[in-house]
């Protein structure tokens, strides 16, 4: 079978909760110490996997990593704690976010590197002390699901002086998925109000791991205005697909000379640009209108899956309608509810991971057909918790709900090893 575009959805995890742990995420900031909903949060993703697995397209997914993590409460000698800050890193422990699988790995496909097989690194996310656990856990079921070694490398993640956080600084554009394509790595420098989450050093090792053509590799600076505005990552105002890159006009510090490189790099590249006129750039990122899903449809079609929260921002459908009614490549605009993921600041784009490879080599436990979201759906619906609020965290009883609950998830999908 020909390389295809596979998105591998975070299972949002049983402990998904409020603790407001990302500084410059203005979602996460402004619900922290809400009420959580994890069984509807798990739900709603699954639902958005059914969704897209609807339109014809290859849906795989990644198990929610084990929490509260025991290891990084005990390296952090983490008892009962005494003051906010220790609740805060208590929090971090039981944090869900490896949900948002952008942030799990960068990906060069196989046409991109000198090797021909596709590379994945695993992103350390130090910036945040939440996030920073993740990525052993994450190369462990990375390994698992690409265990391939014909048609895939895992690497671990790039030393932790240089913060990496992933796919969600990164866009692949290529004529189609199984081309040869160009790959665009976008980094903040620091000196703003909120931490720039990618180190172009970051970017930059990741690029040579995988054996990436310099020709066709640019490394960008995303623009300090958008990261000001609440961009932690690149994802929150640009996505690429294929031969399109739909970008808010702020995304980037250098916009102009940024698709200039861009085209001369990819000649078919085609730029839809939404300016700031038309979208500020506080709307683009309170509604998440770039944290879409831009996807090619199997009638060649480009389908565009935004969250609902964008269709509903008048500014944000006044420019939709615009763009639906005129020639543009993006010919539909599919919202889908992600709501318990918004409020922490990841839409439809946040929850996946993109691999362009042969579903054939992949590891069939973590591939999707209908039955099997009906069967992962059913145990989230018997074994999540309905709600979690933030004082819950550290209960014993709420500790064992959780793990029973994901222990009982993998071994519906076949994947007890991980436990
Ligand atoms: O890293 N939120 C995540 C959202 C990640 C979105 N991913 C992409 N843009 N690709 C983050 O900031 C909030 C957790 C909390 O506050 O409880 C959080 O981690």
């Amino acid at each position: 079978m020909a390389l295809v575009e596979i998105n591998f959805d975070g299972l949002v995890g049983p402990s998904h909760n409020y603790a407001g742990l990302s500084l410059g995420n203005l979602a996460s900031a402004s619900h922290g110490g809400d009420p959580s909903y994890p069984r509807a949060a798990a739900l709603q993703g699954l639902d958005k996997m059914r969704h897209n697995l609807a339109l014809g397209l290859t849906q795989g997914f990644f198990a929610p990593l084990p929490r509260p993590n025991p290891g990084f409460l005990s390296a952090l000698g983490l008892g009962t704690p005494r003051d906010a800050t220790e609740t805060r890193l208590r929090a971090a422990a039981w944090s869900a976010s490896a949900m948002w699988t952008a942030n799990a790995a960068t990906v060069s496909p196989a046409p991109d590197t000198a090797d021909g097989r596709c590379h994945l690194t695993a992103a350390n996310l130090v910036t945040m002390p939440h996030r920073s656990q993740e990525w052993p856990d994450t190369v462990r079921q990375l390994r698992l699901a690409f265990a391939d070694h014909a048609h895939f490398v895992v690497h671990d993640a790039v030393p932790a002086c240089f913060g990496d956080e992933g796919a969600a600084n990164h866009m692949r554009m290529a004529a189609h998925h199984d081309a040869a394509g160009i790959e665009l790595f976008v980094y903040g420098r620091p000196g703003g109000p909120f931490p720039a989450r990618q180190h172009e050093q970051a970017s930059r090792a990741v690029a040579r791991i995988h054996g990436l053509n310099a020709e066709r590799t640019l490394f960008i600076e995303q623009s300090a205005e958008a990261i000001a505005a609440g961009a932690f990552h690149n994802d929150v105002v640009a996505v690429a697909n294929e031969r399109v890159l739909f970008t808010h006009e702020a995304a980037f510090a250098d916009p102009q000379g940024t698709y200039a490189a861009i085209r001369a790099a990819l000649p078919e590249a085609e730029i839809v640009v939404v300016p700031t006129s038309a979208v500020s750039l506080a709307d683009a990122i309170k509604s998440y209108l770039f944290n879409a899903q831009l996807l090619s449809l199997p009638t060649g079609e480009m389908a565009l899956v935004i969250p609902t929260e964008a269709w509903e921002t008048p500014s944000v459908r006044t420019w939709l309608d615009g763009m639906l009614a005129s020639n543009g490549p993006i010919r539909r605009v599919l919202p889908v509810d992600v709501r318990q993921s918004m409020a922490n600041g990841g839409g439809p784009a946040c929850l996946r991971l993109r691999v362009v490879a042969d579903p054939a080599t992949v590891d069939p436990r973590f591939l999707l057909d209908p039955a099997r979201i009906d069967a992962l759906a059913a145990v989230v619906a018997q074994t999540w918790p309905a709600q979690i609020d933030p004082t819950d965290l550290g209960s014993t009883t709420l500790a064992q709900t959780v793990h029973d609950a994901r222990y009982a998830l993998l071994a519906t999908a076949g994947l007890t090893e991980l436990a």
